[in-house]
């Protein structure tokens, strides 16, 4: 195939306006199709009363044009849909984009054929071209009306994302608005101001906050004197405006000051800094509803009548999983005699009828109609165009359970497609101006990449495209953003698979997995040309997407290794990170106490569930290498654990190496699992129901004393929880897998094993060589970038070989310390939950 034209683009949004920009400026010839009238995308049709940006203007722009000032002032904090239109035309002029763009023209189909895409159009066009580009937006394809009757009413309908261009007067009008979400929710307060009577037909309520509109404030231009900072900043920032990630979490405060900040976020009115006032707001449940409650309060405050009040509230989903909007006068509007709320939960919607609105119960008379219901979003656009790629694969088949994308940018089986803004890319979550931006300058960068070395094709590899989507869905799990039903996950639309489609870690991560797959050759990608072709198969991003946040940011404080250290100075380093993380769940009492070691008194911490007693008891010996650590130092993890197992956790105390090496710490395990036992009762726990537990180097002791107990004839143990264990003194390939990178290195467990020493096949000391006959169930637990891994694995594998009743958790994208990390590491939740279970189970049977 010869191309016509290097590129075709679909839209003439942000998007398609800045690829003619961008492409032109490499020397790429590029054609663009925009199916509306003229160009803006988004903002050429949703022309409805209020439409307006919800990201602030300064922010929610063009950066690649360094001398806009000049020419151009925004007039507010969110500036309206006529003045974003007007933008965008001034600078499709500025740059003269216009002539590379056909207007009123729609994409219906294109197909790859011989090394190229053949585009089709509505209007007859033909095109050839090398690469597509879907610059067709994440929310414009309207949702198709499923409200009977719709097309049988006499008055007029409007649809809010199809505004007629002519102002539409609703003076003396009785108006019905269907959709209360943010096209509604802006538009409501408007057509009220108009209206002779509006009824708002709500079927879900939504959060919103105060837009607090008005003029540019001068802290905003301040910030953008630097204007080339500013605009990295909003690039290395987590949602593309600059602002830190905060990293406290909402009950790490006291509740007075979580008000003063709930309140400040009320008042800035930006969403961004809204999802941002607490590390937490949206991963955990309970720190989402106490900022729900906070704007549901603010609802009752505002509305006069406490019925509507109510019905005005939000409930039964977290606040932010549906888009948050951001009104001006909103709930006030239900104030006005002249407004009525109708909800259609309790008086469900039948349909509409030639004169109005019919719900169960009422009918209502209407001269005009609005539709506020929203999107086919973010798949619905390229899902309109009959794509086919290789081997006659048609993109609507290939994503019929979902989309899958490679960085929500390409898709394997379409070779030179891009997505701009796709499916597991941070779109929607972000501001789209920055990753509009970001892709577009991607797909620029790598169209001049592939003709510098003289390759003409590009497409994701399957394993790289699994990978991404596993890490997208991973991102969206330590969130609470999936849990409604929004179009976030298209729930909206009858019979779309429930996919959460966003990228939800970040702008700032996504950026960093891109600059990563580039620096690495291209990973994930085929490229072809006539000179050969290059695949650097792989997997960007295989850790859990918390532990790599973590990761990095122990990384940027570049702390020396503990190994360098003399003993005492590792000890005060563990000690002082220790202080700085989040403290874990408050449990019903903490006791700090002592009990006779082996060689001297040593201490314990007990922690008991806030339910009545008396109950099992969880005998726990803490990590830290045999070196580091106490009763304490694991005391996030054995709140969490207490909560969860509504178990007494007695962490006890052993003496630790170079001090007291081997086998020290074991006598010491011993002493405490009998002392444990024999006084269970005095505690206030059951004395016949006891397991044991330990992570790391106290896996190591918890086993030890499993065997220990066996052939002692006691104490009985229920069952054994082994996190991350040592077991052996053999290499493992996960010594060099996982060497350097994940917390604990290959050097560190060597430092650790040297001062501890002890015979290489004493089963004290190495477990794994033991008698594994006998022994209470277990689970043991192991994590991939662990390098302690593979000899937890042997564990598992060794005991369930010698009938062990044996569950083994290998947790994916974990590292030695992350799913200990609570508050911080989100994916280990379920991990602590299955061993809260597990514990749960050895305890609930009576020791035989
Ligand atoms: O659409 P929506 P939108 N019977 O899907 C209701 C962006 N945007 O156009 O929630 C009765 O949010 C539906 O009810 P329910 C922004 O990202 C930005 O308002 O399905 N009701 C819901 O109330 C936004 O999130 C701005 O129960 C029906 C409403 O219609 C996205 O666009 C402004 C119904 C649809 O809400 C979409 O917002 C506007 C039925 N059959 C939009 N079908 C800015 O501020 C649907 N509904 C930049």
């Amino acid at each position: 195939m010869t191309p016509e034209v290097d590129a075709v683009v679909v839209g003439a949004g942000f998007a398609g306006l800045y690829l003619v920009h961008r492409l032109r400026e490499h020397g790429f010839s590029v054609r663009v199709f925009e199916a509306g009238d003229d160009i803006g995308g988004t903002w050429y049709w949703n022309r409805y009363p209020g439409a307006r940006v919800d990201i602030p203007s300064l922010d929610y722009m063009f950066s690649f044009d360094p001398d806009w000032q000049r020419d151009w002032q925004w007039s507010e904090k969110y500036a309206t849909q006529p003045e974003i239109l007007r933008y965008l035309n001034h600078v499709a002029d500025k740059f003269d984009l216009r002539r590379d763009i056909t207007l009123g023209t729609r994409v219906t189909r294109a197909h790859w054929a011989d090394g190229g895409w053949r585009v089709r159009t509505d209007c007859g066009d033909d095109v050839a071209c090398r690469f597509l580009v879907m610059a067709t937006g994440c929310l414009s394809i309207p949702k198709e009306p499923d409200i009977a009757g719709i097309e049988t009413f006499r008055g007029e309908t409007f649809y809010t994302n199809r505004w007629p261009h002519e102002p539409v007067n609703f003076t003396g009008r009785r108006v019905g608005v269907i959709g209360t979400g943010s096209s509604g929710i802006q538009s409501i307060p408007l057509i009220a101001a108009q209206a002779a009577h509006l009824t708002v037909f709500q079927r879900t309520p939504c959060f919103s906050i105060p837009a607090h509109n008005g003029p540019v404030s001068e802290e905003k231009e301040a910030a953008l004197a630097d204007e080339p900072a500013y605009r990295a900043a909003a690039r290395a920032s987590f949602g593309g405006v600059p602002q830190e990630r905060t990293l406290i979490p909402t009950f790490a405060v006291p509740e007075a000051y979580r008000q003063q900040r709930y309140e400040r976020a009320w008042q800035i009115g930006e969403l961004l800094e809204t999802l941002n006032m607490f590390s937490d707001l949206m991963s955990n449940p309970a720190a989402n509803e106490s900022f729900a409650d906070f704007v549901r309060d603010k609802i009752r405050a505002t509305v006069d009548d406490p019925h509507i009040a109510e019905l005005l509230c939000p409930t039964g989903y977290p606040v932010g999983a549906k888009r948050l909007c951001l009104d001006t006068d909103y709930f006030a509007t239900f104030n006005e005699s002249h407004v009525r709320l109708v909800d259609l939960r309790t008086q469900p919607l039948v349909g509409v009828t030639e004169t109005g609105v019919e719900t169960v119960g009422e009918s209502f008379e209407f001269d005009t109609l609005v539709l506020a219901t929203g999107f086919d979003a973010i798949t619905g656009a390229v899902a309109a165009v009959d794509i086919v790629g290789r081997d006659g694969l048609a993109l609507k088949t290939k994503w019929a359970q979902g989309p899958s994308t490679y960085l929500g940018l390409t898709t394997s089986g379409f070779p030179n497609l891009f997505l701009i803004t796709g499916p597991g890319s941070p779109s929607v979550l972000s501001n789209m101006a920055v990753s509009i931006e970001q892709h577009v300058e991607l797909v620029a960068d790598t169209m001049a990449y592939l003709r510098a070395h003289g390759f003409d094709t590009i497409e994701p590899t399957p394993t790289a495209e699994a990978g991404w989507m596993q890490h997208v869905a991973d991102a969206g799990a330590i969130t609470m953003f999936p849990q409604a039903n929004s179009w976030y996950v298209g729930a909206n639309i009858p019979g779309k698979p429930r996919v959460f489609m966003p990228y939800a870690a970040g702008v700032d991560f996504y950026g960093a997995a891109c600059a990563d797959v580039i620096g690495r050759n291209y990973l994930g990608f085929q490229l072809t040309g006539p000179a050969g072709s290059q695949c650097h198969d792989g997997v960007v991003r295989r850790l859990q997407p918390d532990v790599q946040m973590v990761l990095e940011m122990v990384a940027a404080l570049n702390p020396p290794p503990l190994e360098s250290l003399p003993v005492e100075l590792a000890r005060a380093a563990m000690s002082e990170a220790n202080s700085t993380r989040p403290p874990g769940p408050d449990v019903g009492e903490i006791i700090d106490g002592g009990f006779p070691g082996a060689a001297g008194e040593l201490d314990y911490r007990l922690y008991r569930p806030p339910t009545p007693g008396p109950h099992p008891v969880v005998v726990y010996f803490h990590g830290g290498g045999w070196v580091l650590g106490d009763a304490r130092s694991d005391d996030p993890l054995c709140r969490d654990l207490c909560l969860r197992t509504d178990a007494l956790i007695v962490s006890m105390n052993y003496r630790h190496a170079p001090e007291h090496p081997f086998p020290a710490a074991i006598d010491d395990g011993i002493a405490a699992l009998r002392w444990a036992a024999d006084n269970a009762a005095t505690l206030g726990g059951l004395p016949d129901r006891l397991a044991v537990a330990g992570w790391s180097a106290g896996g190591n002791i918890a086993a030890v004393v499993c065997q220990w107990a066996r052939d002692h004839g006691g104490p009985r143990i229920s069952g054994q929880l082994l996190l991350t264990p040592a077991t052996d003194t053999q290499p493992y390939p996960s010594y060099q897998d996982n060497a350097e990178g994940y917390g604990l290195t290959t050097p560190l467990r060597r430092w650790f094993a040297e001062l501890y020493g002890g015979p290489a096949d004493d089963p004290r000391r190495a477990p794994l060589r033991g008698d594994l006959t006998g022994l209470p169930p277990a689970m043991v637990v192991t994590c991939e970038f662990d390098p302690l891994r593979d000899e937890g694995n042997a564990y598992a594998a060794a005991l369930a070989a010698a009938g062990v009743p044996t569950e083994h958790i290998q947790a994916r994208g974990h590292t030695h310390l992350s799913t200990t990390m609570v508050d911080l590491v989100v994916s280990g939740v379920p991990v602590r939950d299955q061993m809260a279970e597990a514990l749960r189970r050895f305890l609930t049977s009576p020791r035989a």
